[in-house]
């Protein structure tokens, strides 16, 4: 669809254009048009071809770290291998037009890839971490190696888990005891608490937050627009889906990021 006749896209471009504190929470939606999968989408989500349980919480890890190191070194290649995308584009340039009048625009993210860094922005907030902040699981201090570039190669299609290379975890060289895990926020962890404090203080000042991308399922993230409206915000909802949040959203644009978000910040 043409995002010109998306219904609400004017009424929140006004918002944009009046709004002098921003704040963008951006979900794995953000990131779909560069080819990262999402989560919960029907046939192309993660959790659609792979189990949480066996993957993304820490009894997994302890139960078969090489399996879940593996899976994790894959999706990082995967990510190596996209780039922004126009969504992620427009939110980097908006940042850089407040910032340029002495306003600001927040970024937190739940997600895990490096997509918003790759356009040109800050992000206030990893929520859920990062693919490329590797950490040791005994001693919890970052891996020494540089992440950021370790995982090259072919990223390949979606591998099955019986057959998928495995590679076991390297083992940590600041104590030399624990392996290096992902430093991503598993389910049943808590998320790291400046990430979130940082997050709900801006969410509390802002005139303005978007919330692209993300399917709002997953707690405490899922909470945080509330915090703006709660706060006298207006919040402009972008998802081509109806989400648990649409209803509360003072305007919810159904569309892709790829394409509102360039229209919505013009
Ligand atoms: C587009 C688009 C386009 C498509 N443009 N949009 C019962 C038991 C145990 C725990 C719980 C429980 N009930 C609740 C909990 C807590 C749990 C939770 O919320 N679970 C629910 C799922 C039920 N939360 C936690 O455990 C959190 N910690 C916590 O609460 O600590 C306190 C606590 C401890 C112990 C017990 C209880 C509480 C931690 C959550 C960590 C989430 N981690 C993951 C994995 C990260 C690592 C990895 O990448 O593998 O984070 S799960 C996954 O979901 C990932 C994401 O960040 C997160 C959110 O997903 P997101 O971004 O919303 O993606 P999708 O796929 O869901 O949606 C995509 C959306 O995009 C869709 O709406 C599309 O329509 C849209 N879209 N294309 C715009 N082009
Ligand atoms: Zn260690």
């Amino acid at each position: 669809m043409d995002a010109e006749i998306i219904p609400g896209l004017a009424e929140a471009a006004d918002l944009a254009r009046a709004a002098r504190r921003v704040v963008v929470l951006s979900g794995a939606g953000l990131s779909a048009e560069s080819g990262v999968p999402t989560f919960r989408e029907a046939q192309t989500g993660l959790w659609e071809r792979y189990s949480p349980e066996q993957l993304a919480t820490e009894d997994a890890f302890l139960a078969d770290p090489e399996l879940v190191w593996s899976w994790y070194q894959w999706r990082a290649r995967l990510i190596r291998s996209c780039p922004p995308n126009a969504g992620h584009l427009a939110v980097a340039a908006w940042q850089r037009r407040l910032a340029a009048n002495g306003d600001s625009l927040t970024i937190a993210t739940q997600n895990v890839d490096d997509l918003h860094e790759r356009a040109g922005a800050e992000v206030l907030a990893h929520l859920h971490g990062s693919l490329f902040d590797d950490r040791c699981a005994d001693c919890g201090e970052p891996a020494v190696h540089d992440t950021g570039t370790a995982p090259e190669g072919d990223a390949g299609s979606a591998p099955d888990l019986e057959s998928i290379l495995r590679v076991a975890p390297p083992r940590c060289a600041v104590c030399g005891v624990g392996v290096l895990r992902p430093g991503v926020v598993w389910f049943g962890e808590m998320l790291p608490a400046d990430a979130l404090a940082n997050t709900l203080a801006a969410l509390e000042q802002c005139d303005m937050a978007v919330v692209v991308g993300t399917s709002a399922t997953v707690q405490p993230a899922a909470s945080l627009p509330y915090a703006a409206l709660g706060a006298g915000a207006a919040v402009v909802e972008v998802n081509p889906e109806v989400t648990e949040f649409s209803t509360a959203a003072t305007v919810s644009l159904r569309g892709a990021a790829g394409q509102v978000l360039p229209a919505l910040v013009r």
